[in-house]
């Protein structure tokens, strides 16, 4: 019998929430350009979730949608420094790249900055959960949704149970400007 010694999987840089920060080999994505179109991530990166855990309390995040924590990742972006709220998009997508395992995602998207070093008791209580996903019929994740400007974000990447570990990429996109409806009312005098 032959034996062929396989190469281990580096574990994630980014299983813990405090060590992303804004190393972007730990998760950190950047600042999401101002205009219509502009985009950080990319389909490009495998990011994975192998050996991820659950750190104490993160699942008092899960107050929308509240699908069971497995084993999470965390990516931080910024939102346009200017121009105010902006329809924002972030993508997560299972193994595009066919590197050979698959994830069902699953994403929570929270407001602000984590509290650090990581405390049980302090460390999640500085976000603010905003939206999650858990798409029935794809293995892939998506959250659109009305972002303010220059803030920070946090996005918490799971598999589920049909899938709870693999490979995945993620992208953020600047969808448009915030169109606001002007109204003009004009109140006539009675006759
Ligand atoms: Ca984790
Ligand atoms: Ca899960």
């Amino acid at each position: 019998m032959i034996l062929k010694r396989i190469a281990p999987h580096p574990l994630p840089t980014n299983d813990y929430i405090c060590t992303v920060g804004t190393t972007p080999a730990n998760g950190y994505l950047g600042v999401l350009g101002g205009t219509t179109g502009n985009k950080i991530g990319n389909t490009t990166t495998n990011w994975h979730n192998f050996c991820s855990t659950v750190e104490t309390n993160e699942s008092t995040l899960m107050t929308d949608g509240a699908f069971g924590l497995d084993q999470t990742v965390w990516f931080h972006f910024k939102s346009p420094a200017t121009g105010g709220n902006r329809n924002i998009e972030i993508r997560a997508l299972n193994d595009p790249n066919n590197v050979g395992d698959q994830i069902d995602l699953q994403m929570l998207l929270l407001q602000g900055n984590p509290t650090c070093p990581f405390s049980a008791s302090t460390t999640f209580t500085s976000l603010t959960p905003i939206e999650s996903a858990d798409n029935v019929l794809t293995f892939n994740s998506t959250i659109n949704v009305c972002l303010p400007q220059n803030t920070d974000f946090y996005v918490l990447v799971d598999g589920s149970g049909l899938n709870k570990q693999g490979y995945f990429t993620i992208e953020v996109e600047n969808m448009a400007l915030l169109e606001v409806l002007q109204m003009t009312i004009f109140v006539l005098p009675k006759p």
